[in-house]
């Protein structure tokens, strides 16, 4: 089932968001003002939240002097009264990774078997800078960012996470496509030993999870490589050390542990696509117009909720990013490309 179960001190809202988060939010907020909604890049950077209850991570010491060094440089999903950050224990223990299992505990109690140190990230195909890249090296040439955005599952549920990371745009400038790329395919790792959901009989996904973009999706600003959440290094349940967040699209194309980047002249088939391609497409935009096959698009839970407060707001076209991003699809049909 999709509704979360109420904890006894899930009663509204305001009462389960830590006071940090409020500060931060509420800091946040007063830094965007006179800015407007939306994309704020090169804004005034904000003082940095201070995520005070988040426990410490156990990244690298160069992931975590990265970390320390961000470039507080929030960007806003659309202003809304419901825009509250999800509670940190939320955001890192109801999660989607089917290389842990299916249930939205399993991450959470499994991905503790996840090797993210070392890790590399492999560069290829249309590209004259490719090759296999340490992380840190990956990372070092740009500054880490933070940003606030809503994360809408294909499932109907959403929360606002603050991600830090880098804009995937730089990493493929530094790669150099050749003109012939046209797409961005991305892979997760692939270990039976560390994931055991790829060890599973049952498991309808070919293995490795695969994700794709449009290269000028890939290229636009909102685009994050992000390697860090709520002002520490990424959990693993969350798709340490590096995952992909694309903003305005169902969270499946949000891919987690990345091995693997290719640029490519095909549209890749992503796994989603593959499994059910009547009820998941390769664009997956999040669309209030376009219902799943299954159910309505038009709402989403907002985490965190209860039986009791089920906090069910209106999704948005692009997931509240239209201002940004709906200049990529200019006449295309979006019931088609779904
Ligand atoms: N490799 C991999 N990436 C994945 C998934 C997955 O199962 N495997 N699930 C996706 C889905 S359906 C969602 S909604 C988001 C969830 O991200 P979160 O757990 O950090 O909120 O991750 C996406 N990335
Ligand atoms: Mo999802």
């Amino acid at each position: 089932m999709l509704i979360k179960i109420a904890k006894p001190h899930d009663l509204r809202d305001s009462d389960v968001t830590p006071e940090s988060v409020y500060l931060s939010r509420r800091r946040f907020m007063g830094g965007m003002a006179g800015l407007g909604a939306g994309l704020a890049l090169g804004g005034p950077a904000h003082a940095g939240a201070n995520y005070a209850d988040v426990p410490e991570g156990n990244g690298p010491a160069w992931l975590k002097k990265k970390i320390d060094d961000t470039h507080w440089k929030a960007v806003t999903p659309a202003n809304s009264e419901k825009d509250t950050l999800a509670p940190f224990d939320d955001a890192s223990g109801y999660n989607n990774f089917y290389e842990f299992g299916s249930g939205k505990a399993d991450p959470a109690r499994r991905a503790g078997s996840l090797k993210t140190q070392p890790w590399s990230v492999v560069i290829d195909g249309e590209v004259n800078n490719g090759g296999r890249f340490a992380l840190e090296d990956l990372a070092s040439p740009s500054r880490f960012e933070e940003r606030i955005y809503r994360l809408r599952c294909v499932e109907a549920w959403s929360m606002v996470i603050p991600w830090l990371g880098i804009p995937l745009a730089e990493v493929i400038r530094r790669a150099e496509p050749t003109s012939r790329a046209r797409y961005v395919r991305f892979e997760t790792l692939v270990d039976p030993e560390q994931m055991p959901g790829q060890r599973s009989a049952f498991s309808l996904i070919d293995w490795p999870y695969v994700e794709g973009l449009r290269l000028d999706e890939a290229m636009h600003p909102l685009t994050l490589l992000a390697m860090g959440m709520y002002g520490r290094e990424l959990p693993n349940q969350n798709g340490a050390p590096l995952r992909l967040v694309v903003p305005w699209k169902y969270g499946f194309k949000s891919i987690k542990s990345i091995v693997r980047i290719s640029l490519v002249e095909e549209q890749p088939l992503n796994s989603w696509q593959q499994i059910a391609p009547e009820e998941y497409g390769f664009y997956a935009n999040v669309n209030p117009r376009v219902d799943h096959p299954r159910w309505s698009q038009a709402t989403e839970r907002r985490l965190p909720n209860s039986l009791f407060s089920p906090n069910t707001i209106d999704t948005l076209m692009f997931n509240g990013y239209a201002d940004e991003v709906a200049e990529l699809y200019a006449g295309m049909d979006l019931r088609t490309h779904y």
